[in-house]
């Protein structure tokens, strides 16, 4: 079990207090905070073993190369990767489906192809496919959402067609906590004989992720939406489908060699192995060995911990929510198909006249489309939505508080 009060002792940015209270953060979805673990961890790299990777044979610089190679490891092991041929970092989710869209969509795909992706999508799993619409002539479809916020499953699979490449799906989504049944979707894509790349920027933080039994092709995430710094993110692919790709970007790091042949005046490239061709320059080391604390930190508390606190939390609020009059909720009713992520609005009061209202005090929520517009059309929510979404260290409590606030509504000052 997880005790969330002995979690906050890990977390020193949740003593600040915001107008005069105590900050209670439900904006996990966006961004979540960082134990000491992690803090420690970074500061340590900068003040023992900071030195550029796999560049120098001097100690400084093997001890960052292993780090950084550790992280690799410790991340393969949390996903149930094959080995770090499978993990590339990157800057963060967004990063990562646009390596692959750059990657293999550049390369593999040519007009008439298609893509079929949702409209419960962030927008950074749309807009990397509707490039390639743009550059390459490919066709991206998206996929119907019901009214509760959760995937047409037969629309998709009626939208499946024999010249679909790839079928783009988010795990979780950002903004109902719908959770999309990513082995079935599999399924359907390698069935049809099409590759599928899963957004899991808001699943591989809150529940357990098996790539293995998953199977699915790709797996993006983001490390500071799991406890980890900013600037640090994460591209999962079969080892065999990333040996066939080329970088999208290149610059050191990223070949074994570059051969000037002075009689044919052109130069002979050889890459590198997955994951360092596609790491190209000087990466984010720091961001590394601070990605690595945070895997380790939430392994320790246990995956099925995190998820199941965060039911718990999900299914107070969504009681306390239906007793407030004037208030919608979003997404769908069953706890075993959401995750931590309660949207809604309140009769009468813009989104963002709430959130404010909410910090006023002392909760920090995010309002508006949270980068899928989309979505809340689908759901009717054409203004937007507030939503409060949750992590290991929000407690029931503060979750009385927040309702507490609702239920009185009362105006500023
Ligand atoms: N996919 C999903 C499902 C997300 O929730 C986000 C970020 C991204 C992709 C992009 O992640 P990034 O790390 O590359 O920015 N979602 C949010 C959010 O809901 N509020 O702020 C960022």
């Amino acid at each position: 079990m997880l005790d969330p009060y002995e979690v906050r002792k890990d977390f020193p940015i949740l003593e600040r207090k915001v107008g005069g209270r105590k900050i209670v953060y439900f904006d996990n979805a966006a961004t979540t905070q960082k134990p000491i673990q992690v803090i420690t961890a970074i500061k340590e790299f900068y003040e023992h073993y900071n030195a550029n990777i796999h560049r120098g044979l001097h100690t400084l610089s093997q001890e960052a190369s292993e780090a950084y190679e550790e992280a690799h490891e410790v991340v393969a092991k949390f996903i149930n990767a094959r080995g770090t041929r499978e993990i590339v970092f990157v800057k963060n989710t967004t990063e990562a489906i646009n390596l692959v869209a750059m990657s293999y969509g550049l390369r593999f795909l040519s007009r008439g192809d298609e893509v079929v992706t949702t409209l419960m999508e962030h927008h950074s799993n749309m807009l990397p496919w509707l490039l390639l619409e743009e550059v390459k002539g490919v066709k991206v479809k998206f996929a119907r959402v019901r009214e509760d916020g959760t995937l047409d499953l037969s629309d998709l699979e009626q939208k499946l067609t024999s010249k679909t490449k790839f079928v783009c799906v988010v795990h979780v989504s950002n903004v109902t906590g719908a959770i999309n049944d990513v082995k079935e979707l599999a399924k359907l894509a390698h069935d049809n004989g099409s590759l599928i790349l899963v957004d899991g920027a808001q699943s591989v933080p809150h529940l357990p992720v098996d790539v293995k039994d998953l199977d699915c092709d790709f797996l993006a995430f983001s490390g500071h939406k799991m406890l980890g710094p900013t600037g640090i993110g994460v591209l999962y692919g079969k080892e065999e489908l990333l040996a066939q790709m080329q970088p999208a970007m290149s610059g050191g790091g990223t070949i074994r060699s570059v051969v000037y042949d002075s009689a044919r005046e052109a130069c002979k490239v050889v890459w590198s192995e997955s994951p360092w061709k596609f790491e190209a320059g000087t990466p984010n080391i720091a961001g590394a060995v601070g990605l690595k604390a945070a895997v380790e930190y939430l392994k320790r508390i246990g995956m099925e911990n995190v998820a199941e606190h965060e039911r718990k939390l999900v299914e107070r609020t969504l009681k306390g929510l239906e007793k407030i009059e004037g208030a919608k909720v979003y997404g769908p009713r069953e706890l075993d198909k959401r995750a931590g992520i309660v949207p809604f609005n309140v009769e009468g009061l813009h989104p963002h006249d709430l959130a404010v209202l909410l910090d006023h005090y002392g909760v920090a929520v995010r309002s508006g489309y949270h980068c899928a517009q989309p979505l809340h059309e689908a759901v009717g929510a054409r203004q937007g939505s507030v939503r409060a979404s949750f992590y290991i260290y929000n407690t029931l409590e503060e979750i009385e508080y927040f309702l507490e606030i609702l239920r009185e509504l009362k105006p500023l000052g």
